[in-house]
């Protein structure tokens, strides 16, 4: 059976299919959020039905970089904030796949930036998670773009002096189409968050809070947390643009001061990149990745397409 073949034949799946047959040894540390992704990514794959077959999971390098291994699909262990632009290219070469990129906020907020910015613009039909511990973990704890003002680290000993990035209000300004925020200690929130993201068509970015209990201690467990969907205090539309964002900004001001806000804050139905592409003609309809099976297409060199634009 081909990777094609088996796309949407729907079966019930068992969540220990998503286990690598030899499983290797989780080397992240005990007590690590990472644990909680992995756990809720393997749940929701499983409540939406897809086969491993049908997933490809692109990651970063980082502790969090370490997911594909641990995660039986396709998947590729990429370079430090470059899942974004592979799991686009994918995602256009073979769109029936369902596409997760994968890394920390070093990787994903900071030296990947331009890929993030960029992918949530052109709204590319892919989940993104990123591991929000607010430091680099795998590096030894230094500080990263989401780090407190004040966050104290081998790199800034006397606390940062700059304020935290803002990542929902980054990915809303961007364009992303779904926006959500949830954390490894809220493993049935973080499960249903990613089934929706998995489910949505367009670019569906997931701030997931994840403890690094070994080089963030101030981080803690992200505990007590809020959903700002169950808590009368907050009330906002999500498909509102002007009321997601000011909701966005008040959760963000408050995980500086140590107050965890977790839900969805942002959703919007417009066509993805490949939708658009496929409707102006721009993309065929079939998959190019079939290509690779059709032992009578002619493949034309490099060389020649480059000559034929010049
Ligand atoms: C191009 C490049 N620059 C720097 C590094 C070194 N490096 C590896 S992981 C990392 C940061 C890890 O932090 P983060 O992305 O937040 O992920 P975490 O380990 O916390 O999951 C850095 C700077 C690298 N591997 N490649
Ligand atoms: S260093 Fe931190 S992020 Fe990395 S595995 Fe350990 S606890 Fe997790």
């Amino acid at each position: 059976m081909s990777a094609f073949s088996a796309i949407e034949t729907k079966r019930d799946v068992d969540q220990n299919e998503f286990t690598p047959d030899i499983e290797p040894q989780a080397t992240w540390c005990p007590g690590c959020g990472d644990f909680g992704v992995l756990k809720a990514l393997k749940g929701a794959m499983t409540e939406v039905g897809k086969n491993p077959d049908e997933v490809l999971l692109v990651t970063g390098i980082g502790c969090s970089g370490k997911l594909s291994s641990y995660f039986d699909s396709y998947g590729y262990h990429s370079i430090h904030g470059r899942s974004l632009p592979i799991a686009r290219a994918s995602k256009l070469a073979n769109p029936n796949l369902e596409v997760v990129a994968a890394g920390g906020d070093g990787d994903g907020y900071g030296i990947g930036g331009n890929h993030f910015m960029h992918t949530a613009r052109e709204n590319h039909d892919m989940v993104y998670i990123v591991f929000n511990n607010e430091i680099f973990g795998l590096t030894k704890g230094q500080t990263s773009p989401t780090s407190p003002k004040g966050h104290k680290s081998k790199t800034q000993p006397h606390g940062s002096a700059k304020d935290p990035v803002r990542p929902l209000s980054m990915s809303l300004s961007a364009g992303a189409s779904y926006i959500a925020r949830t954390a490894a200690v809220n493993p049935n929130q973080a499960k249903e968050i990613l089934v929706e993201a998995i489910e949505h068509d367009g670019f569906a970015h997931i701030d997931f809070l994840t403890q690094c209990p070994t080089w963030n201690k101030d981080a803690k467990q992200y505990v007590p947390y809020t959903d700002v969907q169950d808590d009368e205090d907050f009330s906002f539309e999500v498909t509102d643009r002007q009321e997601a964002g000011e909701m966005m900004y008040e959760a963000e001001s408050r995980l500086s001061q140590g107050e965890v806000l977790t839900g969805r804050f942002y959703r919007e139905d417009r066509p993805s990149y490949g939708q658009e592409k496929r409707h102006t003609g721009e993309m065929p309809e079939q998959p190019l990745a079939e290509r690779y099976f059709d032992d009578s297409y002619e493949w034309e060199r490099s060389a020649d397409l480059m000559h034929r634009h010049r």
